[in-house]
């Protein structure tokens, strides 16, 4: 798969590509990541990239020019099967759309800044908007990195234990039950014996009552 990133900080986008399963994927060369600086793509000597927005109000927008020669020029080394827009006003990102996304071969993300980018390149350009939660980040960039991680690592071969990505949070609308490791006691603090007991039948049931019983608490909603 690859994915291009446009943004105007493409320092933000530096380290959380380089660490852990992201870093084993593009070593293995089942990712590859290309991030683009849209001030390249700027056609004013100031390489202006927003400007005040028509009607007036606060807040700056960013420009139509630079987006849509950065989005055509890139096209033409890769034909996107989306061009996602990453916006506090998008769809709530989801298991199911990393799911979705991680059968795509080439994907762009650009990252919204101020108050946002020209509605026309949503219009004309943009095939999915998504945001990542109810809070208002500064930029789209972190937003980018939750995406590329959380697909990332869904590609066949990133990860080593070919059904862990099954049995994560949400891939089967349970929580996880609780994990536990060395040592079998610590302080007074013990491991539940039944994972201790070997009995792999009595150890699944475990894990999904403790999976129901901590949904059910913390997230009632996944239920319905
Ligand atoms: Cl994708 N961008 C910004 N700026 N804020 C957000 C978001 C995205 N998702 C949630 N909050």
């Amino acid at each position: 798969m690859h994915i291009d990133i446009l943004t105007v900080l493409p320092e933000l986008l530096e380290g959380p590509f380089n660490h852990s399963m992201i870093k084993r994927a593009r070593d293995k060369g089942l990712l590859s990541i290309g991030i683009h600086n849209l001030r390249d793509y700027t056609t004013t000597k100031y390489k202006q990239v927003d400007d005040y927005q028509y009607g007036g109000g606060a807040g700056m927008v960013m420009m139509i020019e630079p987006l849509v020669k950065a989005i055509e020029h890139l096209s033409e080394s890769h034909k996107y099967d989306e061009i996602i827009f990453l916006t506090p006003d998008g769809e709530n990102y989801s298991q199911k759309m990393a799911n979705e996304l991680s059968l795509q071969k080439n994907l762009l993300l650009i990252c919204g800044h101020y108050k946002g980018i020209d509605e026309r390149v949503r219009a004309h350009f943009v095939s999915r908007e998504i945001s990542i939660g109810d809070y208002v980040l500064s930029g789209g960039e972190l937003a980018a990195a939750v995406v590329v991680d959380s697909v990332g690592r869904l590609l066949p071969g990133v990860l080593n234990d070919e059904t862990s990505a099954l049995s994560d949070s949400f891939q089967d609308k349970l929580l996880s039950a609780p994990v536990f490791t060395r040592p079998a006691t610590f302080r007074d603090w013990k491991v539940p014996d039944i994972l201790l007991s070997g009995d792999t039948k009595k150890i699944d049931d475990w894990r999904y009552e403790q999976s129901l019983k901590r949904t059910r608490k913390r997230r009632p909603d996944l239920l319905k």
